[in-house]
């Protein structure tokens, strides 16, 4: 089991034995995170039944990347560390019905979303449109982060050039990420969810990644897409919402007024 670091300052006071402490960043504007990996874990806390709250004030865990959690004292990093402890925490196993073939294409599917095509989002929110959208889709935007912006964008160039997506052509990567989602919409065909009837861990991952596509990318490549050859993977994300995220509409950040 993943061992934890004690935590010295971060967590709330008072917290229940049990209760964990999910750290993100803030709301978003058209869904309830602007980055896969949190919603993904918040999705499975609701989809076990775990008890939990929200800190949107400390979104940086101590590995610098959000999401983290405290859980009895202790800080834990990584969305799938996290969700692997509390599924052994909380005895949850929504897998143990499938096969080993079946879980093994599972893990793979969701490695090529989180590994391979995340970064595809990220080249496209970050260096192809260079951070415009972000206002968009996260209106508590700090103004001083329009000063750091290209900062930002700079640092996120390098990350993904140092995994490799990033030294590929505009053109080249928009179509990887096509072939990632064709094989993705593929592999879902008419199932209800990703293995079959019923929702497992894998689909709240795929749920945080899809829905950055479906909600918080106006104007994405892939957006026709969505409507037409993948529509199977926004009803994908309509279905997770409605099973999972019955306040949705109330945990989104109001829009600004346009300036
Ligand atoms: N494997 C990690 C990935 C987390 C991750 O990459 N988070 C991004 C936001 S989507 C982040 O914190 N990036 C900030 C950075 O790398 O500086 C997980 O599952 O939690």
């Amino acid at each position: 089991m993943m061992s934890g670091s004690t935590n010295k300052k971060k967590s709330k006071k008072s917290i229940d034995e049990n209760v964990v402490i999910l750290h993100q960043m803030d709301r978003g504007v058209f869904a309830p995170s602007i980055s896969p990996f949190p919603l993904k874990l918040e999705t499975y806390l609701r989809m076990a039944g775990i008890p939990y709250q929200n800190d949107f004030k400390n979104p940086m865990g101590p590995n610098g990347k959000t999401p983290w959690m405290t859980f009895n004292g202790k800080n834990y990093s990584d969305s799938q560390l996290c969700l692997e402890l509390l599924a052994e925490k909380f005895q949850k196993d929504f897998s143990g019905h499938l096969t080993g073939e079946e879980r093994a294409i599972a893990r793979s599917f969701q490695i090529m979303a989180e590994e391979h095509l995340y970064w595809v989002l990220v080249l496209w929110r970050w260096v192809y449109t260079k951070g415009k959208t972000f206002r968009d889709i996260q209106m508590n935007f700090p103004t001083a982060m329009r000063y750091v912006m290209p900062l930002v964008v700079r640092r996120i160039k390098g990350q993904a050039s140092a995994q490799g997506m990033g030294r590929h052509s505009q053109n080249d990567v928009i179509e990887m990420g096509l072939k990632d989602l064709r094989a993705i919409s593929d592999y879902l065909g008419t199932k209800l969810y990703f293995t079959g009837d019923k929702p497992i861990e894998m689909d709240c991952a795929m749920f945080g990644i899809l829905s950055q596509l479906v909600w918080c990318m106006q104007g994405s490549p892939y957006e026709q897409h969505l409507k037409g050859e993948f529509t199977n993977l926004k009803e994908f994300c309509q279905r997770m919402k409605e099973k999972f995220w019955p306040d949705w509409d109330q945990c989104l950040l109001p829009m600004k007024p346009s300036l």
